[in-house]
């Protein structure tokens, strides 16, 4: 089981994931063809090749990023922690490299350290701060992997010794504290090269979390398949990165956003299963982020702002024998919530055996009806009554404060 032994990972449950980079100013579309797939991968997809792709620096001037704007919508939003792609596979760095030149502060007209101001701007607002870094994949440095092509001639060590450990040693010794490190697709990485990289994380920032897909089996949490969410309630502490669209890295035609209410649903079905929801955004060549996407961001972030307690710090469900139809649960030590997603008159719980001290509407505070009690068949229940003025609404949430720790659910009998 994974344990990452930092408590403010395990209560987050929702963290915002920024994926920004050059191929930020393509946004899905290099000299007339267009990529269909994710827009981050243009590079490789389209076959650009590294003197051409590098040309884009020039063009890097991100006069509409905002890093504090960023972070004060992510806290609005509900979210705990920021992980921000300090190197994605293009092989640019999004920060100060002195070990590299291709990085935004010497090979752009804007010379800003964007990470710097990211972590400014987190350390004013009290967020956390975590920087994905592509560790295999480079597609700049001759020796660094490229998934989908020939990696037989490459001096894969040479790349190591060169680029990523001195790259790590610097996001992780110039900018303060680093609240995890997002490694991504390890590729040949062998378990000692993994495991070098492990040790070198701990030992400049010992709390410094290393996400799973560092590789080898060797990361603190296990960082689930893009947008994959597990079937049932998952032990130990886990993440599911996904897309409120279809693509990381901006696309400009890409606008098939996911509404609100989908994206709750999403978040409270992670949360109950004991996991984070790591959901992204990507800014625009300019660093603006779509319009759309933050109007959904709003809307999701007015329901977790309300219902903050039945998701910040809950922990995963016992297993629960069925879907509940009108929405999801959460837990945490004495208290059940439940997340109402459809019209609904009553809530009824089943296949359950706790006592109920009482039941609130989160919203308001308001006491509701609540009954407690046996089926016909034997099986227990609780039974709440939704006031009038709410049976034609849907994404509120009712908590349930229980005599016991957790809640007691029974299995299905035959
Ligand atoms: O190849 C990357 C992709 O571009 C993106 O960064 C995602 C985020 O989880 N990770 C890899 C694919 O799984």
């Amino acid at each position: 089981m994974k344990d990452t032994k930092q408590q403010w990972f395990k209560d987050a449950k929702f963290g915002l994931f920024i994926h920004w980079g050059l191929y930020s100013i393509l946004a899905g579309e290099y000299r007339g063809t267009k990529t269909d797939k994710i827009a981050e991968w243009i590079m490789n997809y389209l076959d650009i090749p590294v003197e051409e792709y590098e040309k884009l620096a020039e063009e890097f001037d991100p006069t509409q990023f905002d890093a504090e704007f960023i972070v004060r919508k992510a806290k609005e939003w509900g979210m705990k922690y920021i992980v921000f792609t300090s190197k994605h596979h293009e092989g640019f760095a999004m920060y100060h490299s002195k070990c590299s030149p291709y990085n935004v502060v010497d090979a752009t007209p804007c010379k800003r350290d964007i990470l710097k101001e990211l972590k400014d701007a987190c350390d004013k607002y009290d967020m956390k701060l975590g920087l994905y870094y592509s560790q295999a994949q480079d597609w700049h440095d001759p020796d660094g992997y490229v998934a989908k092509k020939d990696n037989s001639q490459k001096d894969y060590r040479a790349y190591l010794d060169r680029k990523c450990l001195p790259q790590l040693r610097e996001i992780l010794t110039e900018y303060g504290e680093i609240a995890l490190i997002w490694f991504d697709t390890p590729l040949g990485t062998t378990k000692e090269e993994s495991q070098e990289m492990y040790d070198l994380v701990k030992s400049l920032q010992p709390n410094c979390i290393v996400s799973g897909r560092i590789g080898n089996g060797l990361g603190e949490y296990m960082t689930t398949a893009d947008n994959f969410i597990p079937r049932l309630p998952f032990e130990g502490d886990w993440e599911a990165p996904s897309t409120i669209n279809e693509t990381w890295g901006y696309n400009k035609d890409d606008h098939n956003w996911k509404s609100p209410e989908e994206l709750i649903q999403l978040l409270i079905k992670i949360n109950s299963r004991g996991g984070n929801y790591l959901l992204n955004i990507g800014p625009d060549g300019k660093g603006h982020v779509p319009d759309e996407c933050m109007e959904v961001l709003d809307k999701v972030g007015a329901y977790v702002r309300e219902n903050e307690e039945a998701i910040f710090g809950t922990k995963r469900l016992p297993y629960y024998p069925y879907d509940v139809l009108w929405g999801d649960l959460t837990c945490k030590e004495h208290y059940l919530y439940a997340h109402v997603f459809r019209k609904v008159r009553r809530i009824e719980i089943l296949n359950i055996n706790n006592k109920v001290k009482r039941a609130y509407l989160i919203r308001t505070g308001e006491e509701l009806p609540v009954t407690v009690g046996k089926s016909c068949e034997g099986d227990g229940f609780i039974d709440i009554k939704v006031p009038e003025r709410l049976e034609d609404e849907a994404y509120y949430c009712v908590a349930l404060e229980l005599e016991e720790e957790m809640p007691i659910f029974e299995s299905i009998k035959e």
